[in-house]
């Protein structure tokens, strides 16, 4: 038996996939440059992983302006996020395609693989990027090498697709108005000229161009609504999709928490010394040191940021007292194990003034949930690497 499917939507058609391509267009190339970016900013990690020859000519990620990474971050999975309905709508328009035979024309077979790339590309990206902020690993391998490797095949796939399809793009869009098409009621609603997309034999229609436009539009507008308090620390309480607690601001998100941690109550104690190779100093030591206060942001790269105000000691200061004048980077480690026990921080991070190993948020001592005795917070860094439960800094000269 050979099962026929037949798409009969009458508004399926050139004008209505270029519409969601061209929104497409524009926003996706953001997505991608901030995710780049953001690759690079991560990538200070002591142990990068392998991508082989697809390692991006790297630099050192800067510390001004300090919300940089909160950009970037915020913009890459934000869009990421909203843009979901607009991706899923123009592979509603575009079905048909994925179930014709292969094309024998040489070029058109191209514009099929490169389909393959972009598809596969951007529902993977897709997948796992919301794996990941939902802090689902379920996946066996390294999310960061994975998305990162995902992306270059979508960007191939986009370049190659944008590069075959601009053309039909310009061309199908001019064909109709969107002005009129948004004055067009259901019953007015006809299909467009014969095309590989239009059903040859349509059913009637029970939704309308400007309809169809409405239903995505509103998804996008949904998502960035409950979104947005990710990101804006007065409409936290808004982020639905928040997976690390809604309280603000007087509290803000806690990644991984003490408990989870798996620290030992007495290895954060009274006899908890933070190690700095040549001297160990007690935290009533520390909070003997000249303290500095900053507004600084926490960007987790999983999607939230906030930013909180952080009083502790300069870590310039501390590589003054551990007798590196010159400091040309450090070595961060965790009382904790595991994969958040080290970072990695580059001279810049080390030397900017708001650069702290914080003892105090907000005017209070930190909780154990935010890294209680101490904690790293500097400029700029993802949040991944600003190091919770301190136990090391190890200055490089
Ligand atoms: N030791 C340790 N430090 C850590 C983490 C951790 O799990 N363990 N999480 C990191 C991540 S991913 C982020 S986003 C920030 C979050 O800090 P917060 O939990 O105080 O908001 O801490 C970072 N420092
Ligand atoms: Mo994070």
């Amino acid at each position: 038996m050979r099962i026929r499917i037949r798409w009969r939507s009458p508004i399926r058609g050139p004008w209505l996939t270029s519409v969601f391509g061209l929104v497409l267009l524009c926003a996706l190339p953001v997505v991608i440059v901030t995710g780049l970016l953001d690759w690079v900013a991560y990538g200070s990690q002591p142990i990068p992983p392998d991508v082989g020859f697809l390692h991006l000519p790297t630099f050192d990620w800067p510390t001004r302006p300090a919300w940089l990474f909160r950009l970037t971050q915020g913009l890459h999975v934000g869009l990421g996020i909203v843009l979901v309905p607009v991706v899923l709508a123009k592979l509603w328009s575009v079905i048909p395609r994925l179930f014709t035979a292969l094309p024998r024309d040489p070029l058109k077979a191209l514009e099929r693989l490169s389909l393959v790339m972009l598809v596969g590309g951007i529902l993977f990206e897709i997948v796992t990027g919301l794996l990941n902020i939902q802090y689902d690993y379920v996946f066996g391998f390294s999310f960061y090498a994975a998305h990162y490797v995902g992306a270059w095949v979508f960007i191939a796939g986009f370049v190659l697709h944008v590069a075959l399809k601009l053309p039909t793009m310009v061309r199908s869009l001019r064909s109709r108005s969107l002005r009129a098409e948004l004055r067009t009621p259901l019953a007015e609603t006809r299909s467009e000229p014969p095309h590989e997309l239009v059903a040859p034999d349509p059913d009637p229609p029970t939704m309308s161009r400007r309809g169809a436009l409405a239903v995505v539009g509103g998804g996008v507008v949904l998502l960035a609504g409950l979104t947005v308090g990710q990101t804006v620390d007065a409409l936290r309480p808004t982020a639905l999709l928040l997976p690390r607690g809604r309280t603000a601001p007087d509290d803000f998100p806690v990644n991984r928490t003490f408990a989870a941690s798996g620290i030992a109550d007495d290895a954060v104690g009274a006899d908890w010394r933070l190690d700095l190779g040549a001297v160990r100093l007690s935290r009533a030591e520390l909070a003997a040191l000249p303290q500095h206060t900053a507004d600084l942001p926490i960007s987790c790269v999983e999607g939230w940021s906030t930013q909180q105000r952080w009083t502790g000691v300069r870590l310039r200061d501390l590589a003054a007292i551990a007798g590196v004048e010159q400091p040309s980077g450090a070595a961060v480690a965790s009382v904790e194990e595991g994969p958040f026990a080290r970072a990695a921080l580059t001279r810049d991070q080390v030397l900017h003034p708001d650069s702290l190993l914080a003892l105090q948020v907000n005017g209070a001592d930190l909780s154990r949930d935010h890294g209680f005795p101490a904690r790293v917070i500097v400029p700029a860094l993802p949040g991944v690497h600003c190091t919770k439960w301190v136990a090391a800094i190890g200055f490089a000269p």
